[in-house]
């Protein structure tokens, strides 16, 4: 006796722990490898509708680019852009703003709002991550 164990209680061992192992890193890794490479839900019947805050200025992205490309500021004025991108038919995956360092993802279907506050007046361009769709505000 002792601490001699049978050759079947030596099988059952290393089968609970082959089994141990595939639960813990095979299936968490299908179920996850599945849900990450599958975006967002989104039900193809509803149309995305834009979430703009009161008090932000609505932005829509379309296929030509931002619209209105052209919006009204005030200097020293914190403002929001909620920028709607409502699908991934055009390539503003992301907005930028390269006098004020500021870039923001754009999920398709959402709204996202972007905080900033011109300090000069004179125009303040905005563009998609590529410079491709370009706005600007129009600071004073
Ligand atoms: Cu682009």
């Amino acid at each position: 006796m002792g601490a001699s164990i049978s050759k079947g209680q030596a099988l059952y061992l290393v089968v609970v722990a082959l089994a141990c192992v595939l639960a813990w890193k095979v299936a968490p890794s299908l179920t996850s490898s599945g849900s990450l490479s599958r975006p967002a839900p989104v039900d193809a019947n509803v149309m995305p509708v834009p979430h703009a805050p009161p008090g932000s200025v609505l932005v829509n992205i379309t296929m030509v680019g931002f619209d209105p490309a052209e919006i009204e500021a005030k200097a020293g004025q914190p403002m929001k852009l909620a920028f709607f991108r409502p699908n991934a038919a055009n390539c503003a995956r992301e907005v930028v703003f390269p006098d004020l360092g500021v870039r923001k993802e754009l999920p398709p279907g959402q709204t996202v709002v972007v905080d900033i506050t011109p300090l000069k007046t004179g125009p303040l361009v905005f563009e998609c991550g590529m410079k491709m769709l370009k706005g600007k505000l129009i600071v004073r």
